[in-house]
């Protein structure tokens, strides 16, 4: 059994632990006996009075059966419509779809403008747009500060704007007519889960609604030079709609039939929407969507992997992105914002498993938002939210594949951390400091480990060479169950060898889960920090004023971190739960198990250093003298 089963297996828990009052729809997870074909299929559906939409992730074992006879959403479970699948010969289980609740990142009604009409000769793009493109080129304008974007003008004049690499924009549409997109919009790698057509144009509606996609797709790929809107971070790369946001609910079935659609000729997934950002939600990937991930990245790309960029999300400083499932994944690129003078966005959410960042709106002016394409062939200025930063990464890591078409998934990973800069990024509340961690890389719990830096992340990957194999490691775990309360912290501490001797040592850190059972009077009240034997100490769980749950707690939830990177694991790892609040509460803690992911090999000891003071020749000065000690 290959180990990522046994960590998806140890996951597989996460899903089954939500509590949220989930309604039904008349979506059915069929598993067959053995392997059915589509006629197959077909035949099954109709003799019991349902319909036949498809494979589902390609197995010929499982289908996607509706019934049109069974109304839609309810409450209750239909225990006569699954009975009647389950009594059939050939089914083996029928899995009766729940509906729940997923939003677009960042989507407020704005407005809509038209084309200006003074065009600027310019030897940077020629594009209308362009100048209030300050993400791309930060020149100060709008009050923003000279140098603060993306570099990707120095990753251009490298030859590199993104050819032969797709990014599907997983979102409520893309206008795929636009004539600032037409030309780079990958139809055959598109399709439209929300009405089941390979259409995925955006529904109608009077208020702008369903906009959010096509602005995601311009920021990545929009044209060139072509008089028309801006340009995009990858302007010669292709976009693919999948459109997946616009339906009542949201199923298990239509997430994971996008985020494995086609998953070699998508090379990478961009999400600007998740669980509600209410500040009290705990909620993440369920199960048919993990195993499409966890697909996703060890057979997408034939094999090189998908990569799954994530908006960190938009529920400001009383939400904690570690809580959803999908941002806290290490299998997707989490990205947070900043806007044009360095400051964080005020509804960026922080935690530990934000990787990197890149921009949303301008600072005081509401019209210096990320310029982008729009719908019906129009432009805007005022795109924001996280929503706005997860594309400009996916146009990053699409220029990054061009230089190197052989980066895996862990390779984009590295890249980010190596590549991403501190710039001029900061808190606006000054809670959050820039930290060194034991190798050396700064990092900071709102920012990840900086913005991102196409130019730099180009030059690396023409010269990268894939990193070592990556291991799993359960280095230990806590299961006395123990009270805690406002008077009593808890400090737990898990001694480990990181797995030495066995074949999942690992001695070089990627990602770190702290995978957690606890419940509390008041789960917003309580704060959880790890800290690793090299002495990083990361916050894993921020209070969350509004989370007044007192029933279900968190159920092994697996809290990431990975402000370790690159860091030795062997050692001591400390585990402190504290309520923070006025008034007492308590709780009860049941389990910490601590997950270890990285390689037994060092990285980077192929790359030549060109720089004596990037990152690179930072962490690989730490980890030759490691060698040395050890
Ligand atoms: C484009 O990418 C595909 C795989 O995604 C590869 O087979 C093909 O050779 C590439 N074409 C060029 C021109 O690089
Ligand atoms: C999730 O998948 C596992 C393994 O295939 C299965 O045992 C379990 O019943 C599934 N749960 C749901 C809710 O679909
Ligand atoms: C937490 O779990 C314990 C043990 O299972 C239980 O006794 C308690 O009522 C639960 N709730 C709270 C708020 O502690
Ligand atoms: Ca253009
Ligand atoms: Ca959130």
């Amino acid at each position: 059994m290959p180990l990522y089963w046994r960590l998806f297996s140890l996951l597989y828990f996460v899903c089954l632990s939500y509590s949220a009052a989930d309604f039904f729809s008349n979506s059915f997870l069929v598993r067959f006996r053995r392997n059915v074909d589509t006629d197959e299929a077909h035949t099954i559906a109709r003799r019991n009075g349902f319909v036949n939409m498809g494979p589902v992730l390609g197995a010929q074992n499982e289908y996607h059966f509706v019934s049109h006879t069974l109304p839609s959403p309810r409450i209750k479970r239909s225990i006569t419509y699954t009975r009647r699948l389950k009594v059939d010969p050939l089914v083996h289980a029928v899995i009766q779809q729940a509906g729940f609740i997923r939003v677009k990142r960042g989507y407020k009604p704005m407005r809509v403008e038209n084309l200006v009409d003074s065009i600027q000769p310019h030897k940077d793009p020629s594009d209308p747009y362009f100048t209030y493109q300050w993400y791309l080129k930060n020149t100060g304008q709008n009050g923003g500060k000279a140098k603060l974007d993306l570099n990707v003008e120095a990753a251009w004049a490298q030859g590199v704007t993104g050819k032969n690499v797709t990014t599907a924009i997983m979102d409520d549409g893309v206008d795929y007519m636009h004539p600032d997109l037409k030309f780079n919009y990958n139809a055959k790698a598109s399709y439209d889960f929300s009405s089941n057509d390979p259409y995925p144009y955006p529904r109608y509606t009077d208020d702008w609604f369903n906009s959010h996609g096509t602005r995601c797709a311009g920021e990545v790929a929009a044209a060139r030079d072509n008089g028309i809107c801006g340009v995009g971070v990858a302007y010669d790369s292709k976009i693919a709609g999948i459109r997946m946001l616009d339906q009542p609910y949201m199923t298990d079935l239509i997430e994971a039939n996008s985020m494995g659609h086609e998953p070699n000729l998508i090379d990478i997934y961009s999400a600007s929407w998740g669980p509600t950002d209410d500040g009290k939600t705990v909620d993440g990937p369920r199960n048919a969507t993990m195993r499409a991930i966890v697909r996703g990245v060890n057979e997408g790309r034939n094999g090189l992997g998908n990569i799954y960029v994530w908006a960190s999300g938009d529920g400001g400083e009383d939400d904690d992105c570690n809580c959803d499932g999908y941002a806290a994944s290490m299998w997707t690129v989490s990205i947070n914002s900043a806007i044009n003078d360095g400051q964080n966005a005020h509804y960026d959410e922080s935690c530990s498993s934000t990787l990197a960042s890149t921009f949303s709106n301008g600072a005081k002016d509401p019209n210096t938002g990320v310029a982008t394409t729009d719908l019906y062939g129009k432009c805007t200025t005022t795109h924001s939210g996280t929503s706005a930063a997860a594309p400009e990464a996916a146009g990053v890591f699409a220029l990054a594949l061009e230089a190197n078409p052989q980066l895996s998934w862990r390779d984009i990973q590295h890249l980010t951390v190596l590549t991403s800069k501190r710039n001029s990024l900061f808190d606006a509340k000054g809670r959050f400091h820039w930290t060194m961690n034991g190798v050396g890389l700064e990092f900071n719990h709102l920012f990840g480990f900086g913005v991102l830096d196409a130019g730099a992340m180009v030059a690396l990957a023409k010269q990268w060479k894939t990193v070592p194999p990556r291991y799993h490691c359960e280095a230990g775990s806590v299961t006395k169950m123990q009270k805690i309360s406002s008077s009593n912290p808890l400090v737990l501490k898990i001694e480990t060898k990181a797995c030495e001797g066995e074949a999942t040592e690992l001695k070089y850190l990627e990602h770190v889960q702290a995978v957690v059972t606890v419940n509390a009077s008041r789960r917003g009240d309580l704060e959880l920090y790890l800290t690793s034997p090299m002495g990083t100490k990361s916050m894993i769980l921020s209070k969350r004023p509004n989370d007044d749950d007192s029933h279900d707690g968190f159920t092994k939830w697996p809290f990431m971190t990975t402000h370790t990177w690159a860091e030795y694991p062997q050692g001591t790892w400390i585990l402190e739960a504290r309520f923070n609040s006025l008034t007492p509460q308590t709780g009860f803690f049941k389990e910490w198990t601590l997950m270890l992911h990285g390689t037994k090999e060092p990285p980077y000891t192929e790359l030549a250093v060109l720089d004596p003071h990037s990152k690179l020749a930072i962490v690989k000065k730490a980890h030759e003298s490691r060698i040395k000690r050890y």
